[in-house]
């Protein structure tokens, strides 16, 4: 379970004065605007492709799963309004990731053990007994939790549409006393071990000390916590929805959760909710010590490695078995104002899901929209070995520039000109809001101009620039929303993370954005780094978009290669 900002408290205090009405849990935090429901949505910036419910509020992914060749997406819902409040599970299905089927909501509050909502939660596929729900049960209104399950009330119906909560078990696990049960939430999927115990991840913190706790079960009804978490770093905060998988050490295929072997690396990722930011680290499960330890490679901590560096938070993972990839989706919250969201009468979107695995050096992963995607492709225009000299740009002609996909990839001859970098620029967030796209450079800044009006008036540029350090090159890799937009007070952050890519041999770079009226996801050098922004044009609307590549930078480069495609809308229902 993913909570707004504490920070917000006091905007949105300032604007209405209702927030002393003696609630003191953080996440009570717009009683005001959370059931204020609007007749009609405004779809100016609604996505076409990226999974939104009709209306209304949504955050975290829950439950994902394939069952009987139909994949379940669950979501944190709020059925009333379009900020975070009255939370429930809502329910969609698809057949390939991209076409959805909205049903009715899974799970609502419907006992004393989940009065105060139903939070986030993981689905596991237990054999031969089928899929079983585990979430986060929230008991009064000070958001103390406890975790229970859900089961289907009729497994054959190809949807699942009801899910009951049997009284017998639940709730199956409490917090104990010397924990914060305010913070002990949203359990992973369970894995199996040959010790016949499936295990789960719940997140929580002690302190300021980030942790997930180990339970096992035999039955996967008696849970028993194991003495020390899997895994805790200091200074975290209280980690969210964690995610614990295994990789493969050869090739791109995915491993299903309790899968073992001499190749096979894990990757524990957390959720934090003081940076709203996650990270994660890819290392060793130690099963018969019950601990993980990450690789000294992975940085454990704030400055971690990402799967995107944008608006992305909660995510969670789950195994494939019809095409044996592991897909990880997550949300994708909005960058205006509450105020906003409840004028258009909704928020929150869910990322493209994302096919995941370990890159060959085994240092990070790789990413990259799931193959469905490509189906929504129709109209395609090309460019090849376009010269950019510095201070060029070009228009992509003949797509609809809102609503698209793009592949392209660059080339340069020298490394001679890039620009001196300062060791202490260590948040790539800084260093893109400082250089940008307007400041001209060595090497770059070149890329893509998004969801940009005719005269450039708004744009959100996605570029590479390239430094040189003491002894390598440092790539960074922006997706900058500084003018993205006429409209003044939004959220619009510099986005930025660095690319470990070695450019000696091979001076390219390739990127792919999917640009979705308010959102531009790009994913830089085949998945490496990658940013999702949220950006709400005033000019740059529908047909009065307009896509660019740029370069501002003194070194000549080479578009060699790009590929644009009209994204046709996906189907809802
Ligand atoms: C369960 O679902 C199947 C398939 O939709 C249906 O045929 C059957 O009648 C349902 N069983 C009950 C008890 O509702
Ligand atoms: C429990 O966690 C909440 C939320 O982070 C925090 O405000 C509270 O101080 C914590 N309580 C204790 C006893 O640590
Ligand atoms: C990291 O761990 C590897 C073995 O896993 C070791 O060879 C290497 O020296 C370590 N590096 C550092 C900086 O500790
Ligand atoms: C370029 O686009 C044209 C149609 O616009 C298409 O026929 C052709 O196959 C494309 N070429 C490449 C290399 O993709
Ligand atoms: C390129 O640099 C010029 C000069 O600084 C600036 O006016 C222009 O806006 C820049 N282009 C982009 C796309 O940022
Ligand atoms: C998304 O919205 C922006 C702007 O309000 C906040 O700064 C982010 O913290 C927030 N992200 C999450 C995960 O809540």
């Amino acid at each position: 379970m993913a909570l707004p900002i504490c920070v917000t408290i006091i905007i949105i205090c300032s604007y209405f004065l209702i927030c002393n009405d003696g609630v003191e849990a953080f996440h009570s935090i717009y009683p005001g605007l959370q059931s204020i429901s609007v007749r009609s949505v405004n779809k100016l910036h609604r996505t076409a492709y990226h999974f939104q419910p009709r209306r209304n509020w949504i955050n975290d992914p829950n439950g994902p799963m394939y069952y009987n060749g139909v994949y379940h997406l669950f979501y944190q819902y709020n059925p009333k309004g379009a900020v975070w409040g009255n939370i429930i599970w809502g329910h969609a299905v698809s057949k390939d990731l991209i076409n959805w089927k909205e049903l009715e909501p899974a799970l609502y509050p419907s006992n004393p053990f989940d009065k105060y909502g139903c939070w986030s939660g993981s689905a596991t596929v237990l054999p031969g007994k089928g899929p079983v729900i585990l979430y986060t049960g929230v008991i009064d209104k000070h958001s103390n939790e406890v975790q229970l399950y859900a089961i289907p009330e009729n497994k054959s119906d190809p949807f699942l549409r009801k899910w009951v909560k049997p009284k017998a078990f639940n709730p199956i696990i409490k917090p104990e006393r010397a924990m914060n049960a305010s913070v002990f939430r949203d359990p992973t999927t369970a894995w199996w071990s040959t010790d016949g115990h499936w295990r789960i991840l719940i997140g929580g913190s002690r302190k300021n000390r980030g942790m997930a706790y180990l339970y096992r079960s035999k039955d996967f009804l008696k849970w028993i916590r194991v003495k020390h978490p899997i895994h805790s770093a200091a200074s975290t905060g209280t980690w969210e929805c964690p995610d614990f998988y295994p990789v493969s050490l050869k090739g791109k295929n995915g491993l299903d959760i309790s899968s073992v072997g001499n190749s096979v690396k894990h990757v524990l990722k957390n959720s934090l909710d003081k940076t709203r930011y996650e990270y994660y680290t890819i290392g060793t499960y130690f099963r018969n010590k019950d601990k993980y330890i990450p690789d000294n490679t992975s940085e454990d901590g704030w400055g971690g490695l990402r799967y995107d560096y944008g608006n992305f938070y909660a995510s969670k993972s789950f195994f494939d078995p019809s095409k044996n990839r592991r897909v990880v989706w997550a949300w994708a919250n909005e960058s205006d104002s509450k105020e906003d969201d409840v004028k258009k009468g909704w928020a929150g979107i869910q990322a493209i899901p994302r096919t995941v695995w370990l890159d060959s050096q085994g240092r990070q992963l790789l990413q990259w929209p799931v193959e469905e995607l490509n189906s929504l492709r129709e109209k395609e225009v090309n460019l090849s070995n376009q010269k950019l000299k510095k201070g060029d740009y070009v228009k992509v002609k003949g797509i609809t520039a809102a609503q698209a996909d793009v592949e392209i990839s660059f080339s340069f001859s020298s490394l001679e000109k890039a620009e001196a970098f300062d060791s202490r620029w260590v948040n790539p967030e800084n260093v893109c809001a400082e250089k940008g796209s307007k400041n001209e450079g060595g090497i770059g800044p070149f890329g893509l101009l998004t969801l940009a009006s005719e005269k450039l008036e708004e744009f959100t540029p996605v570029f590479f620039r390239i430094f040189k350090a003491s002894n390598n090159h440092v790539i960074l890799m922006c997706s900058d929303a500084t003018s993205s937009s006429l409209k003044t007070e939004l959220y619009k952050p510099s986005f930025a993370g660095f690319v470990d890519v070695d450019l000696s041999i091979h001076k390219k770079l390739s990127l792919r954005t999917l640009i979705d009226h308010s959102v531009v996801e790009s994913f830089g050098v085949g998945g490496k780094t990658n940013i999702l922004s949220r950006v709400y044009p005033t000019l740059a609307i529908k047909k009065k978009a307009h896509l660019f590549v740029f370069n501002n930078g003194t070194e000549h480069i080479t578009v060699e290669n790009l590929r644009a495609w009209s994204m046709k809308s996906a189907r809802r229902n």
